[in-house]
């Protein structure tokens, strides 16, 4: 099937809505060439290409082309129109005899029943016996009302038609009247990709038991609508950006000295320590408050952002056991406070490093190769931040106040707005299901490495279109076949992303929990008191929500596991 795609402007599809699109027309034809290629369509052309005898079908999407436009495609090719409401259809739909576009509710939901499913699954009957139906999974389901006889409907809910067919004099079309049917996240759903293939063969006069049922092709695909500004760098220091931020020393040691009173203690008075640097934040240098309220309102593509040249004070020696407060003066804490209270609100878990606010992060003898932040010797895979926690952090800080001896360890980042294109559409519908089952982690109680004894979460969730990322490479498993290759393609893909920084001292990392995945490297700890020494502190937007589980007024969170 050879297919001409004539496209307006994208409705649903972009991958990340806040960003901007400077060529969304040919962005948007991307993805179609992409969803096309998996649902093993050859496309032959776009709207500006002649190639009248190559393409046998012209496929209409988007909705700023004019009626007079589609009209002009339709004379020529059988036409599959995937609609959208719109001022710019309206008067298509009218002149076709299809009436108008109207939401279709959802079924109740079966845990909140006051509320609908944004999404409904419906049958697309084939045209030709001896086969079974489709099921059409259709996400924010849209139908035609008052449509005219002269339409087949393919597929209905309600009474309304979802899908309609018209051969009418010389003029093969059909109307779907859901882009997001065919919408990345969406396509690899139900038999959405195989319903794809059949309305195209529709068009196209080819027989319908011709066209198999076939899993949706399992090659990565590369939905250009992703492919932005970001690429993969190595080293995160090297290249110019928004996920890097290196305001001036002194105008930081200023800040320093007018905000941080020498009797302000943030172990003993720890509301007043956070106030103190919650208004600190409006004197900072310019740069330094636009780079963090741009990464807190829209993120960015790494899930990362890195600030440098923060003063530190005089480092004492490492401390060899993390838990308790090792005796300095409190510029770094002051750092991790601010950053903090500007992104949200700082908390920590009862269960880590004894509820700790400020958390010191260096290794031990004792869990030099457990998976835990004490570790060394080993290497911390990719993880989501207490990714089987109910309340897992919106942010997590790192702060650095001395490296390595050797300046081995590297700590990664893999942001899932740039991993996403690498996935397949399979692997990413697969992704989307609540089929994973992470582990506890080991500061938690849990045994050393135990898989699976946490909570059965999806891996991708939230907008489809712009996801947040919940994984952990070393705990969780699927259960599923389908599932474990996902999570082996996410895998490839987050090593391929994964951008790194060797933390030095005064560099505060700030990890997007939400949108990445972090890791560590190796290295080889000497425990003679200079040992590499991180602050990290647990940031989240919402406090309130973990309420019941902190005792009042306290910022630890209690929440027991049954291990
Ligand atoms: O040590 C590091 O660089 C990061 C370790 C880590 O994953 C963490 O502390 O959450
Ligand atoms: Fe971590």
């Amino acid at each position: 099937m050879r297919v001409k795609l004539v496209v307006g402007s994208p409705a649903t599809v972009s991958e990340s809505p806040l960003d901007s699109w400077g060529t969304w027309e040919s962005e948007y034809a991307g993805h179609w060439a992409d969803v096309l290629k998996t649902a093993g369509i050859n496309l032959v052309g776009v709207a500006s290409d002649e190639e009248p005898d190559a393409a046998r079908v012209a496929i209409v999407a988007g909705d700023r082309l004019t009626a007079e436009e589609v009209h002009a495609v339709i004379e020529r090719y059988p036409t599959l129109i995937v609609a959208r409401p719109g001022a710019h259809n309206e008067r298509l739909y009218r002149e076709l005899g299809l009436g108008t576009l109207v939401k279709v509710p959802g079924a109740p939901r079966e845990d909140q029943p006051h509320l609908r499913q944004n999404s409904i699954s419906a049958t697309l009957e084939n045209a030709v016996a001896n086969q079974d139906p489709l099921t059409i999974h259709v996400s924010q389901p849209m139908a035609f009302d008052g449509a005219e006889d002269a339409w087949q409907p393919l597929s209905r809910h309600g009474g309304r038609m979802l899908v309609g067919y018209l051969d009418d004099a010389g003029r093969r079309v059909v109307v779907v009247s859901s882009e997001q049917v065919f919408a990345a996240p969406f396509i690899a759903a139900h038999d959405n990709a195989q319903a794809l293939g059949q309305l195209v063969a529709l068009l196209d006069g080819v027989r319908l038991d011709g066209v198999q049922r076939k899993e949706v092709a399992d090659a990565p695909v590369h939905i250009r609508s992703t492919a932005r500004s970001a690429a993969p760098v190595g080293d995160i220091t090297a290249v110019p950006g928004e996920h890097l931020v290196e305001p001036s020393m002194e105008a930081l040691s200023a800040v320093l000295d007018r905000h941080l009173g020498a009797d302000l203690d943030p172990w003993r008075d720890t509301e007043a320590f956070l106030d103190a640097a919650r208004l600190a934040y409006f004197s900072m240098p310019t740069e330094l408050q636009a780079a963090i309220s741009t990464f807190k309102s829209r993120s960015n593509d790494y899930g990362a952002l890195l600030i440098r040249n923060l003063p530190v004070g005089n480092v004492p020696r490492t401390p060899s056991d993390p838990i308790g407060r090792p005796e300095k003066t409190h510029e770094s804490e002051f750092w991790l406070a601010m950053t903090a209270c500007a992104l949200g609100e700082p908390f920590a878990y009862a269960q880590e490093k004894r509820g700790n606010l400020y958390q010191n992060v260096v290794p031990t003898r004792e869990n030099a190769d457990k998976l835990s932040s004490e570790s060394s010797v080993i290497l911390l895979d990719y993880h989501t931040e207490a990714a089987f926690h109910p309340f897992k952090p919106d942010y997590v800080l790192l702060l650095c106040l001395r490296q390595d001896h050797e300046a081995r360890a590297r700590t990664s980042n893999a942001g899932i707005r740039m991993a996403l294109p690498l996935l397949s559409l399979q692997d990413r519908w697969e992704l989307q299901q609540r089929q994973f089952r992470t582990g506890v982690d080991f500061s938690f109680g849990s045994p050393n490495m135990e898989q699976g004894n946490g909570p059965l979460l999806s891996v991708l969730g939230g907008n489809p279109y712009d996801p947040e990322l919940t994984y952990d490479l070393d705990l969780m498993v699927a259960e599923t076949d389908a599932g474990n290759r996902a999570l082996w393609s996410l895998r490839r893909a987050v090593a391929e992303v994964g951008s790194y920084v060797a933390l030095t001292e005064g560099d505060l990392l700030v990890v997007d929990n939400r949108r990445a995945v972090h890791a560590r490297s190796e290295f080889t700890p000497r425990y003679d008191g200079w040992d590499r020494w991180l602050q990290r502190m647990c940031v989240t937007r919402d406090l309130g929500l973990s309420g019941a589980w902190r005792g009042c007024g306290s910022r630890v969170i209690d929440v027991q596991f049954n291990l």
